[in-house]
């Protein structure tokens, strides 16, 4: 995961004290991005990514503590180490940072030694996190925790007799596309997939990466119907996109939902996947 330099967003409406920031992070082993407003913070999330955010309270469009409230009510993104970096240093407004879910809370005007060391820190916490719950490479939830949630949703099923769908999806002759562009070239496409499942999907969704080059979406509250709208849209979005490293490619999709106690939903979306490969690959199949 962070074989290479964690990524850190910076996002403060004042320039000036971007320009600090950057200035005492670029002490250290970073890749620093800034944002100057909380729109344009989610927007940095959602393109790159970040490891940790220094995120201020104060700003105009999305304060601070909407832009933490949405991540870490966000399945995808709940990971990222936030530190709530602010002025307005009353103890409400620490409060209501920490219970929105705010990792950290540094006041302004700060110590640089003691934010560094914070920083630090958070990027310590967040490896090891990421490390038992994320995999490496696509930053999807990993098998594990998926089979975890999976469980989850099973009982609820059983209980309230809550529908849910699962998506498994298998890019379309990927050995052929590694062993013509090298493997990392293939790491990059698994890596814009992994981008693709995380916009597309709502909140609550939760995309796993399944091993290989196989991802799997669990989709609770969702119905045959839904499932098969978001896979047959990944589809189409997966085969229109020109990836940089490889042209274009195309992925397969196997829908299931649960209908029965009975019902094996991983076997039943495994068996159409296998039908949509026999059809000729690119499709969805339930
Ligand atoms: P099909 O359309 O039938 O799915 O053909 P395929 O070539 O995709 O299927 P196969 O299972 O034969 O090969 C899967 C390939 O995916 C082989 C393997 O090298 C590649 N792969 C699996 N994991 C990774 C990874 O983490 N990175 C890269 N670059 N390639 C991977
Ligand atoms: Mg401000
Ligand atoms: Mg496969
Ligand atoms: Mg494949």
């Amino acid at each position: 995961m962070m074989k290479n330099k964690p990524k850190i967003l910076v996002v403060d409406d004042s320039k000036n004290i971007c320009n600090v920031l950057r200035r005492i992070l670029s002490k250290e082993e970073y890749a620093v991005t800034m944002a100057e407003d909380g729109e344009a913070a989610i927007q940095k999330v959602f393109e790159w990514l970040p490891d940790l955010i220094l995120l201020d309270l104060m700003m105009p469009k999305m304060d601070g503590l909407e832009v933490c409230r949405r991540l870490k009510s966000n399945y995808k993104y709940n990971f990222i180490y936030v530190i709530m970096l602010t002025a307005k240093n009353s103890a409400e407004d620490e409060v209501a940072g920490l219970d929105i879910g705010a990792d950290d809370y540094v006041a302004k005007p700060f110590n640089p030694t003691i934010l560094l060391a914070r920083v630090r820190r958070g990027v310590r916490l967040m490896k090891e996190k990421l490390d038992a719950t994320f995999d490496s490479l696509t930053r999807l939830y990993n098998r594990r925790v998926f089979d975890a949630f999976l469980q989850q949703e099973k009982a609820k099923f059983r209980r309230y007799n809550h529908s849910f769908s699962l998506i498994l999806i298998d890019l379309d002759h990927f050995k052929k596309v590694n062993d013509t562009f090298g493997h990392k070239a293939g790491d990059m496409v698994l890596q814009e997939v992994a981008r693709f499942l995380r916009e597309d999907t709502r909140d609550a969704d939760l995309p796993a990466r399944w091993g290989g080059e196989e991802m799997a979406i669990l989709l609770p509250e969702t119905d045959m119907k839904g499932a098969n709208i978001l896979a047959e849209s990944l589809r189409q979005r997966i085969e229109r996109h020109h990836f940089p490293q490889v042209g274009h490619i195309t992925a397969s999709f196997g829908v299931a939902s649960m209908r029965d106690d009975e019902s094996d939903l991983v076997e039943t979306a495994d068996r159409a996947l296998y039908r949509g490969k026999q059809m000729g690959r690119n499709k969805v199949v339930v």
